[in-house]
């Protein structure tokens, strides 16, 4: 099974099912694409025709796209739980994932990560956003408290045990850090910020961003 990534230092989308094969202790290979590179669309051609990374190659298929990925991660590993066990948590969770992987577009393009804006590092100092992507870190804000508040109570993830969810949130957590915005003069109580907090400081997390490069 390989992995096909691009590099760990920025490629956000890449990150997303890496940590999700990692919590099924799943035995792959990393292929890194580096990425804004003059070569690069011809390095991914040799493994898609999508013209992006995360790809996986798995059982003679290919497989395209985080989502896709997780999708199938979750069919290969039933017992791992990549969702939360409480069907309402669920719902709520695969609806979470979907937003952030359709959405968030100021956020995505403003905060956007590259060699001079890397996932990896300590909090920038603290920038304004734009009224724009300040209204994707309120919906932010206001998505994780309402999940860490109704379904929560297990633990310090989105939805108290590890899910996928956590594995899509982790990027756009690197994102905020990055860009030093303050949740807290966006209205949050602390609750976004210590999920921030927990998503940065998870083993797996930590073993991507030591093996990033920028
Ligand atoms: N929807 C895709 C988006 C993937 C995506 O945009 N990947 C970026 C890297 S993070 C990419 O491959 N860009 C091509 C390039 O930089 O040439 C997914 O979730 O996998």
């Amino acid at each position: 099974m390989r992995l096909i990534l691009g590099d760990k230092a920025y490629s956000t989308w890449s990150l997303r099912p890496w940590l999700v094969l990692k919590r099924c202790g799943a035995d792959f290979e990393e292929v890194i694409v580096p990425l804004n590179r003059p070569d690069t669309a011809e390095g991914i051609a040799r493994h898609t025709g999508s013209g992006k990374v995360p790809v996986l190659e798995v059982e003679g298929e290919t497989i395209w796209d985080s989502l896709a990925i997780s999708l199938w991660a979750e069919e290969r590993y039933p017992r791992v739980g990549l969702w939360p066990s409480d069907s309402h948590a669920r719902w709520m969770a695969r609806a979470a994932v979907c937003e952030m992987h359709s959405a968030f577009a100021a956020l995505r393009t403003e905060g956007g990560m590259g060699p001079d804006h890397p996932m990896v590092g300590d909090w920038g100092a603290e920038t304004r956003p734009s009224a724009a992507v300040a209204a994707d870190l309120r919906r932010l804000i206001d998505l994780w408290s309402q999940a860490r508040a109704r379904f929560g109570a297990s633990g310090p993830h989105m939805f108290g045990e590890w899910s996928i969810a956590d594995a899509f949130f982790t990027p756009v957590a690197a994102r905020i850090r990055h860009y030093g915005w303050s949740l807290e003069a966006l209205g949050d109580d602390g609750t976004a910020l210590a999920y921030i907090e927990t998503l940065l400081s998870q083993p797996d997390f930590l073993e991507w961003e030591a093996g990033a490069t920028s």
